[in-house]
């Protein structure tokens, strides 16, 4: 008999199921996501799966900037849109998504590590997470261990592993050092907080102003950030003074920009002799401004950061860094990543409510990052 796969049922009565229907979120070609996004449905049979097969169903699984860029087009690492990215596609298409955390349901009979109920990530880029289950092999998955929350696994592999990669593969810098960052409320940002002020460095953090600013300020001390700051501050010659005080004669070795623009040169102007600013993504979609000054008189090094790229030239990194960020998450120094959960109902999805999920939650991103919980 076939029948959908229900949250409910334990993973014995998911084995006695001959078949469930999936679905993913797909793309036939690239352009806005309210435009461009499908849900697909399609059987996974359960029976007679190769040695090799796991049968997995998503249990969480982000939405972030870099996912959204793929659907646009504009990211250098893209799935082919292919016939057979799925089973029963009319059309060739690529699955969104590129993290998450998976249960496994069902394997075949050489599959070593993953047992049924354990939980895991993919363990390359690219494997398309916005979906209920998947059917694959146990080579695209890493086990996790379920000493992490359930949010943590989900989110291990971008924001936390290049906060991580950021500040301890570029600059060396020492306890009592200052590093420098925009766009620090960002998932990157929270990070790169928390791990900086496990490894005693201080953090100079901008952020937006808002409304409830006293509120963030609090919240991001309270996660170990030094000082928090104001664009408006860091965009003003006067506040300067300001910073300088607090740096004790200090200087700051380190600037992490994610936003571009005015906000990226407002940045550089904090930073020291010999520093080095690393750029690792454009949320005002401005174009990076710099300094002048920075480069003649005090030797500014611009550089690029992509984790994908990085791990590309050094692919002993990705388990070196999701085992680094696995005992901060352990130890507690990474907190429960700050999300907003929107609902996937596996026992009464449809692919209209699949979607419409999907794109209201990438409407909210805008608002703070959105973690898919498939429940
Ligand atoms: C975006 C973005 C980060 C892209 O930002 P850019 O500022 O680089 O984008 P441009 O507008 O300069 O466009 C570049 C593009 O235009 C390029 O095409 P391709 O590289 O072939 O794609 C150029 O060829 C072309 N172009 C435009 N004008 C010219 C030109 N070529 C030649 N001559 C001229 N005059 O800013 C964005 O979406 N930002 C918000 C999200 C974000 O921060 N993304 C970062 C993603 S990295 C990440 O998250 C990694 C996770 C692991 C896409
Ligand atoms: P996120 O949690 O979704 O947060 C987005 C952040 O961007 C928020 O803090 C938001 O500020 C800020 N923001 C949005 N629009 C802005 C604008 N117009 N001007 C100024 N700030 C703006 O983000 P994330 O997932 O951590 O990602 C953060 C950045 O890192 C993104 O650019 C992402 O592409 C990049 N990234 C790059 C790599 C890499 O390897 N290169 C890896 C991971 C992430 P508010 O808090 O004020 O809303």
């Amino acid at each position: 008999f076939k029948m959908s796969l229900r949250s409910v049922f334990s993973v014995s009565s998911i084995r006695r199921m001959s078949s469930i229907t999936a679905r993913a979120i797909v793309y036939n070609a690239h352009g806005e996501p309210k435009d461009t996004l499908k849900c697909h449905s399609y059987k996974i049979d359960l029976q007679n799966l190769q040695p090799n097969e796991v049968v997995v169903q998503t249990l969480a699984a982000p939405l972030n900037p870099s996912d959204i860029n793929q659907i646009q087009g504009v990211y250098p690492s893209k799935p082919p849109l292919s016939i057979d990215s799925l089973p029963e596609l009319k059309e060739p298409a690529a699955v969104t998504g590129n993290e998450g955390v998976f249960k496994v349901i069902a394997k075949g009979s050489n599959v070593g590590e993953l047992e049924t109920g354990d939980w895991c990530i993919p363990s390359g880029v690219n494997f398309g997470t916005w979906c209920t289950h998947r059917l694959t092999t146990d080579k695209n998955l890493l086990k996790m261990p379920k000493t992490i929350s359930l949010n943590q696994a989900a989110t291990i592999a971008v924001n936390p592993s290049s906060a991580y990669q950021m500040l301890t593969h570029f600059v060396k810098l020492q306890p009592g050092d200052w590093f420098i960052q925009n766009g620090a409320n960002s998932q990157v940002g929270r990070a790169a907080i928390q791990i900086g002020h496990k490894l005693g460095y201080k953090s100079l953090n901008i952020v937006r102003n808002r409304d409830n600013l006293d509120e963030l300020v609090k919240d991001l001390e309270s996660i170990g950030a030094t000082k928090v700051i104001t664009e408006d501050e860091s965009a003003s010659k006067e506040f300067g003074a300001t910073v300088k005080e607090w740096l004790e004669g200090k200087e700051i070795k380190l600037g992490l920009n994610c936003i571009g623009g005015p906000s990226a040169s407002n940045l550089a102007r904090k930073l020291g002799h010999d520093a080095t600013i690393l750029t690792y993504g454009a949320m005002s979609k401005k174009p990076l401004s710099l300094p002048t000054g920075n480069f003649i008189f005090k030797n500014l090094t611009a550089k690029g950061f992509w984790i994908t790229g990085n791990i590309k030239r050094h692919p002993e990194l990705r388990i070196e860094t999701i085992n680094a960020v696995l005992k901060f998450m352990e130890d507690g120094t990474l907190k429960e990543p700050k999300v907003n959960e929107p609902k996937v109902k596996l026992s009464t999805t449809t692919n209209e409510s699949f979607l419409e999920t999907v794109l209201a939650a990438l409407e909210d991103s805008q608002k703070g990052k959105q973690l898919l919980k498939f429940e």
